[in-house]
């Protein structure tokens, strides 16, 4: 792995609301009209301004992403994308990666330099941590080392047994990254 793909990762144990970026990442729900979790947290900072644009883009499907401003947040951005409840089935892995890569998509487009994620469908979603995590930092490897110049991608995590599970994640990337996805999932299983 590119030594600067490795470098542009980084992970925090944050409140996502409270940084300071060009773009905080939104695990909203299709009709981006507001909800609980992260989502709540974002339109709460945000104030009334971010609804009233959110209205106006007719929802985000499942894996797509959408950009509006940052309003009160300290971010300058919004991406709202839309994660999958998780099922089990191999289409929840494509569609969580869809939603990280049209994230990171959406950041280039608008010559954005930073990104933050919280942990896309982790919550009220059901997605399992540790598979999720390993689908976030391969989806976003993989976007950097292609078309990530210049853009530097937090990972927002808001518990550290989840901060830690990305740390190791990202560790084992940099360690020796020649297959990240084997690196990734080796490392973990060890750690079981
Ligand atoms: N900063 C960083 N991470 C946070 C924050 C925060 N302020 N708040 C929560 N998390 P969730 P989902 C973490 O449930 O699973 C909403 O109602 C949280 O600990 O917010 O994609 C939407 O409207 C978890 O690890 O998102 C949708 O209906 C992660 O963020 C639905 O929930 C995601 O948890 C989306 O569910």
């Amino acid at each position: 792995m590119d030594r600067s793909v490795v470098t542009s990762m980084k992970v925090i144990q944050a409140d996502i609301t409270k940084i300071e970026v060009d773009a905080i990442v939104n695990a909203a729900n299709s009709s981006l009209l507001g909800g609980g979790g992260v989502d709540g947290a974002i339109h709460r900072a945000a104030g009334p301004g971010l609804l009233e644009e959110c209205r106006t883009l007719g929802g985000c499907r499942i894996g797509e992403a959408k950009i509006t401003k940052g309003y009160n947040l300290p971010a300058l951005h919004v991406i709202h994308t839309v994660g999958p409840v998780y099922s089990g089935s191999p289409r929840d892995a494509e569609l969580l990666a869809a939603c990280y890569r049209n994230s990171l998509v959406l950041a280039k487009q608008y010559s954005l330099e930073s990104i933050a994620f919280p942990a896309i469908s982790c919550g009220v979603y059901g997605y399992p941590m540790k598979e999720a995590c390993e689908i976030a930092v391969d989806t976003t490897a993989a976007f950097l080392k292609d078309q990530g110049q210049g853009l530097t991608v937090w990972f927002v995590l808001f518990s550290l047994p989840d901060l830690l599970l990305y740390q190791s994640c990202l560790e084992s990337i940099s360690e020796n990254a020649t297959s990240t996805k084997k690196n990734c999932v080796d490392k973990l299983s060890r750690d079981d």
